[in-house]
């Protein structure tokens, strides 16, 4: 599946990965050859600058934890932002208490039909009572397809061949499937030429009648980034809760379908990867991507990168403790703060503080300290691990020439220096009685 990009993206990490030195020139290289993949893939090309200047920018800017090297770091880097690119996990969970209705939408010969059936089967596999109505009243023996397809796994279709009215078909194909007590009915649609208005208009009249829980966009692979025009069509005119890509098998333009089907906010919940029933896949992008550049070792990179930045925490918080904090470790514990959510949640967990501090001082305290981590991003390696060196035109140069900004560098120094003697004086026991506090259940 998708062989072309896959050779491309692990070409590109096995050369980075075996580059002598890692320059920047490396990185680019290795961005250029991230991109051409893509490209290839036919994913849209903003898309593709898009998330390749990310890389560049967080494999030239990013330090990685201690004992990861800056290679195993990029790759890492990749994964991430390939896996951004295809969308958020989510998973298929459907209720068992009561009937949920699923409505298969899609232009001719996207697979609707295919994907009706082996969506059926992939339920009724998981202990679901499934029936399947069949609305196409439009292409001749849709219904003996359909039939055909479920036979062998006593899944029942519904259908009335000589009924022209789909939205007639589908409320009555519910009440039948109501009184059966199943608990997933898909309905499988009609397809015509193009996202044409008729063709809308029967899913808005089915989607009217059944009022169905969610509608779901199939979309066949091979057409690529044209995804997202599609999608977007039908989005205007039922909404769409979910997106099938088929014909992932063999199509070099399958990247750009995912890419550009997870563009348009659509969760992929599905792919199709070949004609037989069982050729359907749950989608998840990191395990997509993982596959994509080679799953094993993925894994371990990032399960040794994760221990390595416990480790580095410890250290850090170690050496803050002991009154010898750096700029570095400052943005560290200001990323610490946003992780645990607010500073007033942080000081309520210390006995007495929070009738000492002014509460609503904090929220402006909050404000002030993203802007820091902005100004901590500025600073060259230099400056953060020696601040005595800035100078006021190497704070002119960091604020970027805004007379507010040049104080808020200031104060970030001032506060920065104020932490540092309080840590010191109190060998740390505030920072101590914190941390206690919240890994306490
Ligand atoms: N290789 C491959 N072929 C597929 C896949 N999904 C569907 N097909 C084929 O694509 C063709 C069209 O599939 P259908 O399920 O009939 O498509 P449809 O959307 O129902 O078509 P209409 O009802 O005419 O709109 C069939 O020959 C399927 O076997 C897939 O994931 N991989
Ligand atoms: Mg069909």
């Amino acid at each position: 599946m998708l062989d072309r990009m896959k050779e491309g993206l692990q070409n590109a990490v096995k050369r980075i990965l075996g580059a002598a030195v890692l320059d920047e020139e490396a990185v680019k290289e290795f961005v250029r050859d991230v991109q051409r993949s893509l490209l290839q893939a036919d994913v849209n090309v903003n898309i593709v600058m898009e998330a390749s200047s990310k890389i560049e920018k967080r494999a030239m800017s990013e330090t990685p934890p201690p004992g990861l090297s800056r290679k195993d770091h990029i790759v890492k880097i990749l994964y991430e932002e390939l896996s951004g690119l295809l969308g958020t996990e989510g998973n298929f969970d459907l209720p068992v208490d009561r009937t949920t209705l699923i409505l298969m939408i899609g232009i001719q010969g996207s697979g609707k039909t295919t994907v009706s059936a082996k969506l059926a089967r992939h339920l009724h596999r998981r202990g679901y009572r499934v029936g399947i109505i069949c609305t196409d009243t439009f292409r001749p023996g849709a219904l003996t397809q359909l039939r055909m397809l479920c036979e062998p796994f006593k899944i029942e279709v519904f259908g009335q061949e000589h009924n022209k009215d789909a939205a007639e078909i589908a409320g009555q194909g519910l009440e039948h499937f109501g009184s059966l007590g199943k608990n997933v009915v898909i309905i499988d649609t009609a397809g015509r030429h193009k996202e044409e208005k008729g063709l809308l208009e029967e899913m808005q009249g089915i989607s009217r009648r059944v009022s169905s829980d969610r509608a779901v966009l199939v979309v066949d692979g091979t057409i690529g980034q044209q995804c997202y025009s599609q999608a977007k069509a039908f989005h205007s005119a039922v909404p769409v809760g979910g997106i099938i890509i088929t014909k992932l098998d063999g199509s070099a333009r399958g990247g750009g379908a995912l890419a550009a089907a997870a563009a348009t906010g659509s969760r992929i919940f599905f792919i199709g990867t070949g004609e037989r029933i069982d050729d359907l896949e749950q989608f998840s992008p990191t395990r997509f991507v993982g596959r994509l550049l080679g799953l094993g070792d993925i894994n371990a990179l990032l399960e040794h990168a994760r221990e390595l930045e416990d480790e580095a925490d410890e250290k850090k918080l170690q050496r803050i403790m002991s009154g010898k904090m750096t700029i570095e470790d400052m943005y560290y514990q200001l990323e610490q703060v946003k992780k645990m959510g607010s500073l007033r949640k942080i000081m309520e967990l210390i006995p007495g503080i929070s009738s000492m501090v002014d509460t609503d001082k904090l929220e402006g305290l909050e404000d002030k300290m993203t802007l820091w981590k902005i100004i901590i991003q500025s600073m060259t390696k230099e400056e953060k691990t020696d601040p005595d060196i800035l100078s006021s035109s190497r704070i002119r140069r960091i604020s970027r020439g805004s007379g507010n900004m040049e104080k808020a560098v200031k104060e970030m120094m001032i506060n920065y220096r104020q932490s540092k003697q309080v840590m010191k004086a109190s060998k740390g026991r505030a920072l101590k009685q914190i941390m206690k506090k919240l890994s306490a259940p």
